[in-house]
């Protein structure tokens, strides 16, 4: 007879099994889904005052919130800007605007004025709420267009405190909402341009957190009884995802952070009893490398996660080291994929064996392929390719761009990464390079064209390239060729200090080569390859 070959798997999927999903509800109804059981118990903690809120006290200030942002003019289909480091108002304000039908678009506070101008007009935002250290920021902009600023710590001329935006009265009820409504509109340069604002719906955020946290084995197994240390800042996708709203889901208390501080993050894993400590790279060779930090300190933790960048085997065996009682292991997200494409399976309540180095497996409830970026398709175990991922939890498109939400979801639903990764033997996926041209500073996204564009603007740059440079703290760092105009003598500190003004700390440039020309392809496109092929071989 006629030997059968093996069909090669070419669709990979969670060895956990399909849960079913309530994601026809509200986001704000599903996470707090388990209210008669968690009503008393601890919510929110604010780290640095010690505040603390039970799940109880916490919807309803969500509640009064969306009464008071009501009161504002914040209504269906609106965009409410929370441009904020770690706080309890976060959660108050992302929640109340989700009741009102409204979505929030996020941003770091430490954007420079022009950075965060232009994702609140892009994004149509209705009103801001900030704090101090950005109030002068955007004081002047919203002035101008009508756009009321709400702070979080303090009284400002021309401002409203969130306190009295907080009034008495909850909203009666919410609006209802359709479950392809956006709730949650980040900003994300995706695989190639500008950043744009992703469009994360009721249906895509709960499906994301229900394949993290929900089912008799969840993937990430969050309890009532764990103590979640908010530290990574919640105007990312990780944080806001995997840390509040799967906080929330699960029913754990959520330690907040303000900002980073080896010192105050020990202070309060100790005073709180932190179980389970979400990080991103740098962090981790931090803590491995501190003399300062013991195992004893941290000896209450029992998960620590590491996403938003690479985290090779040597630094995850060196952390492991360190705190032995812990499950240390990976999760892999990306913005425009719900975040969350896969996690690491030593997570679950019945967990896996996996191994250091692995990003973990794709979650439950979705489709992942790898492809071969030149053919497109599908390849089998072992075999390094672009990542793909299909399911009810992507994004439903960038705003207002069409365009680039064809060229990154295509025709048959699959989402692509720009990420060049395989799938083991045992459905582990390991992330090897990237296809795409986003640079990750500390898992920060620098997009290059951004920087690019600003570049050409100075009046002695002809021509500009930023490409990534390997760095041993921040992963990697942007850096910068150069094409100066005829008789130019603009030097590298110029040119740094001038994108330095304009930019957030991590969009700096580090370091600038000149060079004659930049090379592109016949449609203009910058080969970036042939550049970093050309740091690497300038640097050994
Ligand atoms: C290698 O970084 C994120 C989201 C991360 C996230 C979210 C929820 C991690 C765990 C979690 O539970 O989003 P973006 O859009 O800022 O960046 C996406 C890109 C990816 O395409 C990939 O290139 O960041 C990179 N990346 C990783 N790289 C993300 N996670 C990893 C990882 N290893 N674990």
């Amino acid at each position: 007879s006629v030997p059968v070959s093996e069909e090669k798997p070419v669709v990979f999927r969670s060895k956990l099994p399909d849960i079913e999903i309530n994601n026809s509800q509200s986001l704000q109804a599903y996470c707090f889904g388990k209210m008669g059981e968690v009503a008393a118990r601890p919510c929110l903690i604010d780290g640095q005052t010690g505040a603390s809120y039970t799940y109880a006290e916490v919807e309803s200030l969500t509640r009064r919130a969306a009464s008071g942002l009501r009161r504002m003019g914040v209504g269906k289909g609106d965009v409410v800007m929370n441009l904020l480091r770690n706080c309890p108002e976060f959660a108050f304000s992302f929640l109340g605007a989700a009741r009102l039908g409204a979505a929030t678009t996020t941003a770091n506070p430490f954007y420079t004025p022009h950075e965060i101008h232009r994702q609140a007009e892009a994004a149509g935002a209705r009103l801001i709420v900030t704090e101090a250290c950005a109030v002068e920021k955007v004081r002047g902009f919203a002035a101008e267009r009508g756009i009321p600023v709400v702070t979080v710590d303090g009284r400002f001329e021309g401002c409203v405190e969130f306190a009295e935006v907080i009034g008495a009265e909850e909203l009666e009820a919410d609006a209802d909402v359709h479950p392809d409504d956006v709730v949650a509109l980040p900003y994300s340069s995706g695989t190639t341009g500008l950043p744009k604002g992703v469009m994360l719906t009721h249906r895509s955020l709960i499906t994301s957190v229900a394949q993290q946290v929900d089912g008799e084995n969840p993937n990430l197994y969050f309890s009532k009884d764990d103590v979640l240390l908010c530290l990574l800042p919640l105007f990312h996708i990780y944080s806001l995802n995997s840390v509040l709203l799967a906080g929330l889901r699960a029913g754990s208390a959520i330690v907040i952070m303000r900002k980073f501080d080896l010192g105050a993050l020990v202070d309060l894993v100790r005073r709180h009893r932190i179980t389970i400590a979400p990080f991103v790279p740098p962090i981790v060779v931090e803590i491995a490398k501190s003399p300062r930090v013991t195992a004893d300190d941290l000896a209450s933790i029992r998960m620590v996660m590491s996403g938003a960048a690479p985290m090779g085997k040597d630094l995850q065996d060196a952390f492991m080291a360190k705190i032995p009682n812990a499950v240390l292991g990976q999760g892999y997200g990306m913005t425009e994929a719900g975040p969350v494409l896969a996690m690491c399976l030593a997570f679950a309540k019945e967990p896996f064996q996996v191994k250091s180095g692995s990003c973990g497996t794709v979650v439950r409830n979705a489709e992942l392929k790898i492809v071969d970026p030149d053919t497109g398709a599908a390849l089998g175990r072992n075999q390094p390719g672009e990542i793909l991922i299909r399911g009810e939890q992507i994004m439903k498109g960038y705003l207002n761009d069409p365009e680039s939400t064809k060229n990154t979801i295509d025709k048959d639903g699959w989402l692509h990464t720009g990420d060049i990764g395989y799938v083991d033997d045992d459905d582990e996926i390991f992330i090897v390079d990237r296809l795409k041209e986003i640079i990750k500073y500390k898992g920060f996204q620098v997009p290059p064209a951004e920087l690019e564009a600003l570049l050409i603007t100075h009046p002695e740059i002809k021509d500009a390239a930023v490409v990534s440079m390997k760095d041993d703290l921040a992963g990697e760092i942007p850096v910068a060729f150069i094409v100066r105009t005829e008789g130019s003598e603009l030097t590298e500190d110029e040119i740094k200090q001038f994108v330095a003004k304009e930019v957030v700390f991590y969009k700096k440039i580090h370091k600038v080569f000149f060079t004659d020309f930049i090379p592109k392809n016949p449609s203009g496109k910058i080969l970036r390859k042939d550049l970093r092929a050309r740091l690497a071989a300038a640097v050994h």
